[in-house]
């Protein structure tokens, strides 16, 4: 039998016969018109983003140099977490969170999908590798993707192209990632501006680290070095060799006495995490850098600490809300350039704008693409609407981001989206009240996915739509996790609600950049310096024990935002109750302990 020949197919940089012969077989599953493995060069970047103006799908920006808006489908906006599945061998390896099938049986199906999927387009390979490229262990995959918006978003999201590449091996361990917008083109057949198909999944074969995507160019779903890889994959591959792979940010904090404290913060997605990463401190003499924004690697050093590495390269941050108020960080770092904006409005003379940067301009196009003006029924930007930024063009990068060795953790913050109930900050008792604190996390649902926004689910360690296994089994592996360290050395937990609201619906507590006060009670906790009053629930500061000065809020609104409530909390028992049995048998002892006590103490 003859090999089929496809323009490029031949002309890889790499003589990995393995992943050649993947690549091979992809491409004559899916019959594109050429293969193009990406290098990710300056060259790369401005012929595809060229491309991608021609096809329609950017509009270069003005105001912003090397930067695109773009305005995907209005049906491809966000993750699609009922299209999301766990194909492991034993459907009780992906436990009650987690959609199944039968991995032979998706493969089957998505097969079918991919067959002449690619017809019309280019696909592209792209290597990459998640974390720093002098990891003793470099982190990487492989994914094959028929969109150049993939392409350019991998440059600044993941270490790609050639400087990947050099890092494999024969036998060395890679991820294969395979994405097809799902969307052939026939001879002479006009393209639309974003490519998609109705008929969308996000599968993952945790077993083989293998992620199969079809249908979606939306972020989440389609750059899947991110949720996939680093968590769902990730989390996976933690759980057998012992580290953890979290949906958390990375900040630095150095304290007027320029002590430095690392913490890593969980909060469910659209919940604050970027913010807090980039946090333009309101207190004096404090400072914060960022390190990451959205995913954390932790394991333990040789000295007993947690070491956290953040696995990206990049920012890709909600839109809306962001300004020079609550995040100048953010302004400032994509104020720079080089960067992608996903369905936010477009000024008409050429910049970017969505809701929350002030006064609207006159008229705008909207990401559906339509005219706006200030009275228009609808919001001008998608709610889940994004920017795409390097962290290196960050200002307040901390040097040492890119460590391979990873920065050690003094705390981590659980929190929430809660109106009530849920105070500011409550600090956990020990680790294994933490981890009962984070597997039972509640948030109010948000746009960043797919169905009903504002409703209040569990959300354990902000990891429910991305944790690649059985629940039950993550959480005794985070109980694990604290069993065989040094109790001194671990991190301390504390569960956080910067959503708490008063009667009249207002924000109790203005947050952003004052959510300084907050770290700094929670350092000063950890130095055994600040007061607390002891609750059922753990230990909440009292209005004094925080440091106020300056704070433009009424003191009554902030005590409101720390008070515990017992009636409350008994009404949570039930909620919590009901996400234990649907976790079942494998919710650890540990837990069902914790739970236990908590009813004691609320009597
Ligand atoms: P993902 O990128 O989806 O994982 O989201 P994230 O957790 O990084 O959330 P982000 O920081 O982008 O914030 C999401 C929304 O919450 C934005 O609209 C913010 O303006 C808002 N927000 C963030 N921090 C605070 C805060 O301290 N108080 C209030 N009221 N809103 C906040
Ligand atoms: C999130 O939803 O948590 C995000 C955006 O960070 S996405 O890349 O779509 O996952
Ligand atoms: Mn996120």
């Amino acid at each position: 039998m003859t090999a089929v020949t496809i323009p490029g197919l031949d002309q890889a940089p790499t003589d990995h016969q393995e992943l050649l012969a993947w690549v091979r077989e992809i491409a004559e599953l899916t019959s594109p018109d050429r293969v193009v493995w990406a290098d990710g060069t300056q060259r790369e970047w401005a012929e595809l983003t060229g491309k991608l103006v021609d096809a329609g799908t950017f509009v270069p920006l003005e105001k912003k140099p090397n930067s695109f808006w773009a305005a995907s489908d209005p049906t491809d906006v966000a993750r699609v977490e009922e299209r999301t599945f766990i194909c492991s061998v034993d459907p009780a390896d992906s436990g009650p969170t987690n959609n199944w099938v039968e991995p032979a049986e998706m493969k089957a199906t998505m097969t079918e999908l991919y067959r002449g999927s690619m017809r019309g387009r280019t696909m592209y390979v792209i290597p990459f590798c998640m974390g720093p490229l002098t990891a003793e262990k470099p982190m990487l995959g492989v994914e094959i993707t028929d969109s150049e918006y993939v392409v350019v978003s991998m440059h600044i999201m993941t270490r790609m192209g050639t400087r990947a590449l050099e890092l494999f091996g024969d036998g060395v361990p890679y991820v294969k990632a395979l994405h097809s917008l799902g969307a052939p083109l026939a001879p002479g057949q006009d393209d639309v501006a974003w490519p998609c198909n109705d008929t969308k999944y996000i599968t993952h074969f945790p077993e083989e680290r293998t992620i199969w995507s079809f249908g979606s160019g939306y972020g989440g779903n389609a750059l899947l070095g991110k949720k996939c890889y680093s968590l769902r994959i990730a989390s996976v591959m933690a759980r057998d060799e012992g580290w953890l792979a979290e949906h958390m940010l990375i900040l630095k904090l150095t304290s007027p006495e320029s002590k430095v404290y690392y913490i890593a913060a969980a909060f469910p997605s659209a919940c604050g995490k970027t913010n807090l990463a980039m946090l333009q401190p309101t207190i004096p003499g404090w400072k914060v850098e960022t390190l990451g924004d959205d995913i954390a690697w932790m394991r333990f050093g040789e000295d007993g600490r947690l070491y956290a590495v953040n696995p990206e390269n990049g920012f890709f941050g909600v839109a809306p809300g962001t300004d020079y108020h609550t995040n100048p960080n953010a302004m400032r770092t994509i104020e720079k350039g080089n960067s992608l904006f996903t369905n936010v409005a477009l000024t008409d003379d050429g910049d970017v704008w969505w809701e929350g940067m002030g006064e609207p301009p006159a008229h705008l196009t909207s990401w559906k693409k339509a005219d706006w003006t200030p009275g228009s029924d609808e919001p001008s930007s998608h709610p889940n609407s994004r920017y795409c930024t390097p962290i290196e063009q960050c200002d307040i990068k901390a040097p040492e981001w890119d460590d391979p060795n990873g920065v050690p953790i003094s705390a981590i913050f659980f929190g929430g989206r809660r109106a009530t109930t849920v105070p500011l900050i409550t600090e956990s008792r020990d680790w294994q009240h933490g981890v009962f604190m984070g597997a039972t996390l509640s948030s109010e649902t948000t746009a960043a996915a797919v169905g009903q926004v504002g409703v209040v689910r569990r959300d354990p360690m902000a990891m429910l739509p991305f944790i690649g296994y059985h629940a039950g089994d993550y959480f005794q592996h985070w109980i694990d996790t604290g069993k065989g360290a040094d109790a001194d050395k671990l991190p301390k937990v504390f569960y956080v609600n910067w959503f708490r609201r008063g009667e009249d619906k207002r924000f109790l507590w203005p947050g952003f950049g004052e959510n300084s006060r907050v770290l700094k009670w929670a350092v000063e906790r950890i130095e055994g310096r600040a007061a607390a009053r002891e609750t059922p629930i753990g230990h909440v500061p009292t209005a004094e024990a925080l440091d106020l000065s300056e704070l433009g809020a009424p003191v009554e609104d902030v005590e409101a935002s720390l008070a515990f409530d017992a009636d409350e909390w008994r009404a949570e028992l039930p909620l919590i109750e009901e996400w234990f049995a649907k976790i079942g048998d494998k919710v650890p002892t540990a837990l069902r302990d914790e739970l236990e006590a908590l009813k004691q103490r609320l009597g």
